[in-house]
Protein backbone atom coordinates (compact mmCIF):
# COMPACT_ATOMS: atom_id res chain seq x y z
CA UNK A 1 0.00 0.00 0.00
CA UNK A 2 1.16 3.77 -0.60
CA UNK A 3 2.23 5.48 2.44
CA UNK A 4 -0.64 6.95 4.28
CA UNK A 5 0.75 10.63 4.62
CA UNK A 6 0.37 12.45 1.25
CA UNK A 7 3.29 14.14 0.31
CA UNK A 8 2.90 18.27 -0.07
CA UNK A 9 2.73 19.74 -3.46
CA UNK A 10 5.68 21.47 -3.87
CA UNK A 11 8.26 18.77 -2.68
CA UNK A 12 10.85 18.18 -5.01
CA UNK A 13 11.24 14.94 -7.31
CA UNK A 14 14.50 14.03 -5.48
CA UNK A 15 12.47 14.41 -1.96
CA UNK A 16 9.29 12.50 -3.20
CA UNK A 17 11.59 9.45 -4.62
CA UNK A 18 13.10 9.13 -1.70
CA UNK A 19 9.84 9.78 0.62
CA UNK A 20 8.12 7.28 -1.26
CA UNK A 21 10.80 4.81 -1.59
CA UNK A 22 9.35 3.11 1.45
CA UNK A 23 6.55 1.63 -0.44
CA UNK A 24 9.33 -0.66 -1.29
CA UNK A 25 10.78 -2.28 2.12
CA UNK A 26 13.10 -4.30 0.21
CA UNK A 27 14.19 -1.42 -1.90
CA UNK A 28 18.09 -0.53 -2.12
CA UNK A 29 17.57 3.11 -4.42
CA UNK A 30 18.38 1.61 -7.59
CA UNK A 31 14.55 2.28 -8.86
CA UNK A 32 14.90 5.82 -7.20
CA UNK A 33 18.38 6.39 -8.58
CA UNK A 34 16.68 5.63 -12.35
CA UNK A 35 13.84 7.41 -12.21
CA UNK A 36 16.37 10.46 -11.46
CA UNK A 37 18.00 9.72 -14.44
CA UNK A 38 15.47 9.74 -16.32
CA UNK A 39 14.15 12.97 -14.94
CA UNK A 40 17.70 14.63 -15.83
CA UNK A 41 17.60 13.78 -19.08
CA UNK A 42 14.42 15.38 -18.94
CA UNK A 43 15.52 18.51 -18.16
CA UNK A 44 18.25 18.55 -20.72
CA UNK A 45 16.20 18.01 -23.98
CA UNK A 46 14.12 20.31 -21.95
CA UNK A 47 16.86 22.95 -22.42
CA UNK A 48 17.80 22.00 -26.99
CA UNK A 49 13.85 22.01 -27.33
CA UNK A 50 13.61 25.15 -26.47
CA UNK A 51 16.41 26.16 -28.20
CA UNK A 52 15.43 24.36 -31.15
CA UNK A 53 14.80 27.42 -33.26
CA UNK A 54 17.93 29.15 -32.56
CA UNK A 55 20.82 25.90 -33.04
CA UNK A 56 18.81 25.26 -35.82
CA UNK A 57 17.89 21.58 -34.72
CA UNK A 58 14.65 21.15 -36.08
CA UNK A 59 14.29 19.98 -39.86
CA UNK A 60 15.35 16.74 -41.19
CA UNK A 61 18.69 15.43 -40.13
CA UNK A 62 18.76 13.39 -43.38
CA UNK A 63 18.60 10.22 -41.80
CA UNK A 64 15.85 7.68 -41.38
CA UNK A 65 14.98 5.73 -38.47
CA UNK A 66 14.31 2.04 -38.19
CA UNK A 67 10.51 3.23 -38.97
CA UNK A 68 11.90 4.83 -41.82
CA UNK A 69 10.30 8.09 -41.19
CA UNK A 70 13.14 11.39 -41.40
CA UNK A 71 14.29 11.65 -38.27
CA UNK A 72 14.18 14.94 -36.99
CA UNK A 73 17.59 16.46 -35.45
CA UNK A 74 15.93 16.87 -31.87
CA UNK A 75 14.81 13.19 -32.46
CA UNK A 76 18.38 12.36 -32.68
CA UNK A 77 19.70 14.72 -30.21
CA UNK A 78 16.94 13.17 -27.63
CA UNK A 79 17.77 9.44 -28.13
CA UNK A 80 21.46 9.91 -27.24
CA UNK A 81 20.98 12.30 -24.38
CA UNK A 82 18.67 9.77 -22.74
CA UNK A 83 21.32 6.94 -23.64
CA UNK A 84 23.92 8.68 -22.38
CA UNK A 85 21.87 9.39 -19.19
CA UNK A 86 21.16 6.31 -18.57
CA UNK A 87 24.53 4.65 -19.57
CA UNK A 88 26.19 7.41 -16.88
CA UNK A 89 23.79 6.83 -14.32
CA UNK A 90 24.40 3.09 -13.79
CA UNK A 91 20.98 1.70 -13.13
CA UNK A 92 20.15 0.50 -16.27
CA UNK A 93 21.60 -2.61 -18.24
CA UNK A 94 19.71 -2.11 -21.87
CA UNK A 95 17.51 0.18 -23.40
CA UNK A 96 15.18 -0.64 -26.56
CA UNK A 97 14.27 2.75 -28.30
CA UNK A 98 11.95 4.12 -31.00
CA UNK A 99 15.11 5.63 -32.79
CA UNK A 100 17.18 2.05 -33.20
CA UNK A 101 16.37 -1.59 -34.37
CA UNK A 102 18.40 -3.07 -32.05
CA UNK A 103 18.14 -3.63 -28.14
CA UNK A 104 21.00 -1.01 -26.92
CA UNK A 105 23.29 -2.60 -24.39
CA UNK A 106 24.43 0.24 -21.95
CA UNK A 107 28.03 -1.78 -20.94
CA UNK A 108 26.15 -1.63 -17.05
CA UNK A 109 25.82 -5.82 -16.88
CA UNK A 110 25.60 -5.25 -13.22
CA UNK A 111 22.27 -3.51 -13.43
CA UNK A 112 18.72 -4.66 -12.27
CA UNK A 113 16.70 -2.66 -14.75
CA UNK A 114 16.34 -2.42 -18.34
CA UNK A 115 14.11 0.85 -19.95
CA UNK A 116 11.89 0.69 -23.20
CA UNK A 117 11.05 4.35 -24.48
CA UNK A 118 10.21 6.78 -27.06
CA UNK A 119 12.39 9.67 -26.50
CA UNK A 120 10.78 12.50 -28.32
CA UNK A 121 7.20 10.90 -30.02
CA UNK A 122 5.18 13.63 -31.76
CA UNK A 123 8.53 15.07 -33.49
CA UNK A 124 6.62 15.82 -36.71
CA UNK A 125 5.20 18.60 -34.18
CA UNK A 126 8.97 19.78 -33.42
CA UNK A 127 9.37 22.60 -36.42
CA UNK A 128 6.16 23.94 -35.63
CA UNK A 129 6.22 24.37 -31.74
CA UNK A 130 3.79 22.04 -30.89
CA UNK A 131 3.89 19.99 -27.32
CA UNK A 132 6.22 17.01 -27.95
CA UNK A 133 6.75 13.98 -25.54
CA UNK A 134 9.11 11.06 -24.06
CA UNK A 135 7.31 8.16 -22.96
CA UNK A 136 9.30 5.34 -20.93
CA UNK A 137 8.25 2.25 -19.07
CA UNK A 138 11.00 0.44 -16.75
CA UNK A 139 11.05 -3.69 -16.10
CA UNK A 140 13.25 -5.75 -13.69
CA UNK A 141 15.41 -7.62 -15.73
CA UNK A 142 14.51 -11.55 -15.64
CA UNK A 143 18.11 -12.52 -17.07
CA UNK A 144 20.84 -13.13 -14.42
CA UNK A 145 21.89 -9.69 -13.21
CA UNK A 146 26.40 -9.53 -14.69
CA UNK A 147 25.05 -11.07 -17.80
CA UNK A 148 24.23 -8.62 -21.21
CA UNK A 149 20.43 -8.50 -21.06
CA UNK A 150 18.36 -9.87 -23.76
CA UNK A 151 14.77 -9.93 -25.69
CA UNK A 152 13.54 -11.64 -23.31
CA UNK A 153 14.09 -8.68 -20.89
CA UNK A 154 11.95 -6.29 -22.94
CA UNK A 155 9.35 -9.01 -23.81
CA UNK A 156 7.96 -9.99 -20.41
CA UNK A 157 4.26 -8.19 -21.06
CA UNK A 158 2.67 -4.84 -19.80
CA UNK A 159 1.83 -5.88 -16.25
CA UNK A 160 5.12 -6.85 -15.68
CA UNK A 161 6.07 -3.02 -15.66
CA UNK A 162 7.61 -1.60 -12.76
CA UNK A 163 7.44 1.65 -13.80
CA UNK A 164 6.06 3.69 -16.31
CA UNK A 165 5.75 8.02 -17.45
CA UNK A 166 6.06 10.88 -19.49
CA UNK A 167 7.39 14.02 -19.69
CA UNK A 168 5.75 16.22 -21.65
CA UNK A 169 7.64 19.70 -22.70
CA UNK A 170 4.24 22.18 -23.20
CA UNK A 171 3.27 25.70 -21.99
CA UNK A 172 5.28 23.59 -18.95
CA UNK A 173 7.34 20.59 -18.87
CA UNK A 174 6.06 17.90 -16.79
CA UNK A 175 7.21 14.51 -16.11
CA UNK A 176 3.97 12.34 -14.85
CA UNK A 177 4.92 8.37 -13.53
CA UNK A 178 3.83 5.44 -11.71
CA UNK A 179 5.28 2.94 -9.78
CA UNK A 180 2.48 1.15 -9.75
CA UNK A 181 1.08 3.14 -6.10
CA UNK A 182 -1.07 5.77 -7.91
CA UNK A 183 0.10 8.33 -10.57
CA UNK A 184 2.35 11.41 -9.71
CA UNK A 185 2.84 14.48 -11.39
CA UNK A 186 5.84 17.30 -11.21
CA UNK A 187 5.84 20.43 -12.85
CA UNK A 188 9.93 21.59 -13.68
CA UNK A 189 10.74 25.08 -12.41
CA UNK A 190 13.28 26.24 -15.04
CA UNK A 191 14.71 28.97 -12.71
CA UNK A 192 16.08 26.72 -10.23
CA UNK A 193 16.61 23.44 -12.46
CA UNK A 194 13.90 21.50 -10.31
CA UNK A 195 10.86 19.31 -10.70
CA UNK A 196 8.64 19.68 -8.17
CA UNK A 197 5.27 17.72 -6.80
CA UNK A 198 2.22 19.72 -8.93
CA UNK A 199 -0.38 16.55 -8.96
CA UNK A 200 -0.94 13.98 -6.06
CA UNK A 201 -2.45 10.30 -6.89
CA UNK A 202 -3.91 11.60 -10.37
CA UNK A 203 -7.68 10.18 -10.94
CA UNK A 204 -9.39 10.75 -14.20
CA UNK A 205 -12.82 11.54 -15.12
CA UNK A 206 -14.49 8.07 -15.75
CA UNK A 207 -16.90 9.82 -18.23
CA UNK A 208 -15.34 12.30 -20.49
CA UNK A 209 -16.54 14.54 -23.65
CA UNK A 210 -13.51 15.01 -25.62
CA UNK A 211 -12.67 12.58 -28.17
CA UNK A 212 -8.67 12.63 -29.98
CA UNK A 213 -8.46 10.81 -33.05
CA UNK A 214 -7.46 11.52 -36.46
CA UNK A 215 -10.64 12.09 -38.33
CA UNK A 216 -9.20 12.47 -41.28
CA UNK A 217 -8.75 8.09 -41.06
CA UNK A 218 -12.45 7.88 -40.59
CA UNK A 219 -13.61 6.61 -44.13
CA UNK A 220 -10.90 3.95 -43.02
CA UNK A 221 -12.08 3.33 -39.66
CA UNK A 222 -13.42 -0.08 -38.56
CA UNK A 223 -18.12 0.44 -38.20
CA UNK A 224 -17.95 0.26 -34.80
CA UNK A 225 -15.36 3.26 -34.60
CA UNK A 226 -17.22 5.64 -36.86
CA UNK A 227 -20.72 5.06 -35.05
CA UNK A 228 -18.98 5.38 -32.04
CA UNK A 229 -17.69 9.15 -33.64
CA UNK A 230 -21.32 9.56 -34.83
CA UNK A 231 -22.52 9.71 -31.23
CA UNK A 232 -20.05 11.66 -30.17
CA UNK A 233 -21.37 14.18 -32.36
CA UNK A 234 -24.91 13.66 -31.49
CA UNK A 235 -23.47 14.13 -27.76
CA UNK A 236 -21.57 17.46 -28.96
CA UNK A 237 -18.58 16.34 -27.37
CA UNK A 238 -15.08 18.21 -27.95
CA UNK A 239 -13.05 16.62 -30.70
CA UNK A 240 -9.63 17.52 -29.56
CA UNK A 241 -6.88 16.13 -31.41
CA UNK A 242 -3.08 17.21 -31.03
CA UNK A 243 -1.70 14.93 -33.41
CA UNK A 244 1.40 14.77 -30.44
CA UNK A 245 0.19 11.47 -27.94
CA UNK A 246 1.68 12.46 -25.12
CA UNK A 247 0.03 16.04 -25.07
CA UNK A 248 -3.60 14.26 -26.18
CA UNK A 249 -3.31 11.80 -23.37
CA UNK A 250 -2.21 14.43 -20.82
CA UNK A 251 -5.03 16.60 -21.76
CA UNK A 252 -7.49 13.75 -21.51
CA UNK A 253 -6.13 12.30 -18.40
CA UNK A 254 -7.02 15.95 -16.70
CA UNK A 255 -9.85 16.66 -17.97
CA UNK A 256 -11.38 13.16 -18.97
CA UNK A 257 -11.64 12.06 -22.42
CA UNK A 258 -10.83 9.43 -25.05
CA UNK A 259 -8.11 8.74 -27.48
CA UNK A 260 -8.00 6.11 -29.75
CA UNK A 261 -5.35 5.09 -33.03
CA UNK A 262 -8.17 2.29 -34.57
CA UNK A 263 -6.13 -0.28 -37.10
CA UNK A 264 -6.63 0.91 -40.96
CA UNK A 265 -6.42 -0.92 -44.01
CA UNK A 266 -2.94 0.68 -44.19
CA UNK A 267 -2.14 0.47 -40.53
CA UNK A 268 -4.26 -2.74 -39.91
CA UNK A 269 -1.95 -2.82 -36.26
CA UNK A 270 -2.87 0.58 -35.98
CA UNK A 271 0.22 3.24 -35.92
CA UNK A 272 1.54 3.33 -32.42
CA UNK A 273 3.78 1.09 -30.53
CA UNK A 274 3.58 -1.22 -28.31
CA UNK A 275 6.27 -1.55 -25.95
CA UNK A 276 7.30 2.07 -25.58
CA UNK A 277 3.93 3.38 -26.16
CA UNK A 278 0.91 1.94 -25.61
CA UNK A 279 2.00 -0.14 -22.12
CA UNK A 280 3.67 2.77 -20.35
CA UNK A 281 0.74 4.94 -21.27
CA UNK A 282 -1.91 1.89 -19.92
CA UNK A 283 -0.18 1.69 -16.88
CA UNK A 284 -0.63 5.03 -16.12
CA UNK A 285 -4.18 4.85 -17.45
CA UNK A 286 -5.09 2.18 -15.24
CA UNK A 287 -3.32 3.57 -12.05
CA UNK A 288 -5.63 6.89 -12.78
CA UNK A 289 -8.39 4.96 -12.78
CA UNK A 290 -8.44 4.63 -17.04
CA UNK A 291 -9.16 1.93 -19.08
CA UNK A 292 -7.03 0.92 -22.67
CA UNK A 293 -7.64 -1.40 -24.66
CA UNK A 294 -6.95 -2.77 -28.28
CA UNK A 295 -10.25 -3.37 -29.26
CA UNK A 296 -10.55 -6.60 -28.23
CA UNK A 297 -7.92 -7.14 -24.78
CA UNK A 298 -6.77 -4.81 -22.32
CA UNK A 299 -3.23 -3.09 -23.43
CA UNK A 300 -1.36 -4.41 -20.72
CA UNK A 301 -2.57 -8.42 -21.32
CA UNK A 302 -1.30 -8.22 -25.08
CA UNK A 303 1.19 -10.99 -24.96
CA UNK A 304 4.33 -9.12 -27.09
CA UNK A 305 5.89 -10.66 -29.99
CA UNK A 306 7.96 -7.90 -31.23
CA UNK A 307 10.63 -4.97 -30.13
CA UNK A 308 8.78 -2.29 -31.92
CA UNK A 309 5.59 -4.14 -33.01
CA UNK A 310 2.23 -1.89 -33.22
CA UNK A 311 -1.63 -2.18 -31.84
CA UNK A 312 -4.21 0.23 -31.99
CA UNK A 313 -4.96 1.61 -28.65
CA UNK A 314 -8.53 2.90 -27.17
CA UNK A 315 -7.23 4.68 -23.94
CA UNK A 316 -8.89 7.29 -21.51
CA UNK A 317 -12.14 7.50 -19.00
CA UNK A 318 -13.28 4.34 -18.49
CA UNK A 319 -16.99 4.89 -19.42
CA UNK A 320 -16.00 6.19 -22.75
CA UNK A 321 -12.97 3.46 -23.76
CA UNK A 322 -16.31 0.56 -22.31
CA UNK A 323 -18.42 2.34 -24.63
CA UNK A 324 -16.30 2.33 -27.70
CA UNK A 325 -15.52 -1.41 -26.90
CA UNK A 326 -19.31 -2.69 -27.26
CA UNK A 327 -19.37 -1.17 -30.76
CA UNK A 328 -16.50 -2.85 -32.00
P1 LIG B 1 -1.49 10.79 -37.33
C1 LIG B 1 3.09 11.28 -33.76
O1 LIG B 1 3.74 10.92 -34.95
C2 LIG B 1 2.32 10.07 -33.27
O2 LIG B 1 3.18 9.00 -33.05
C3 LIG B 1 1.56 10.43 -32.00
O3 LIG B 1 2.28 11.31 -31.20
C4 LIG B 1 0.28 11.03 -32.54
O4 LIG B 1 -0.83 10.86 -31.68
C5 LIG B 1 0.07 10.23 -33.85
O5 LIG B 1 1.34 9.73 -34.23
C6 LIG B 1 -0.46 11.12 -34.95
O6 LIG B 1 -0.65 10.27 -36.08
O7 LIG B 1 -1.57 9.62 -38.27
O8 LIG B 1 -2.86 11.19 -36.81
O9 LIG B 1 -0.72 11.97 -37.89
Amino acid sequence: TSNTYALPVGVTLDRYIMRRQSDFPFASGELSQLLRDIALAGKIINKEINRAGLIDVTGDYGSSNVQGESQQKLDVIANIRFIRALKNGGECCAIISEEDEEIIYTGNDQAKYVVAMDPLDGSSNIDVNVSIGTIFAIYRRVTPVGSRATLDDFMQGGRKQVAAGYILYGSSTMLVYTTGHGVSGFTYDHSLGEFFLSHTDMRSPVKGSIYSCNEGNYTDYPAGVQAYIERCKERRYSARYIGSLVADFHRNLLKGGIYFYPPTPKAPKGKLRLLYECYPLAMIAEQAGCRASDGYQDILDIEPAGLHQRSPIYIGAKDMVDEMINRL
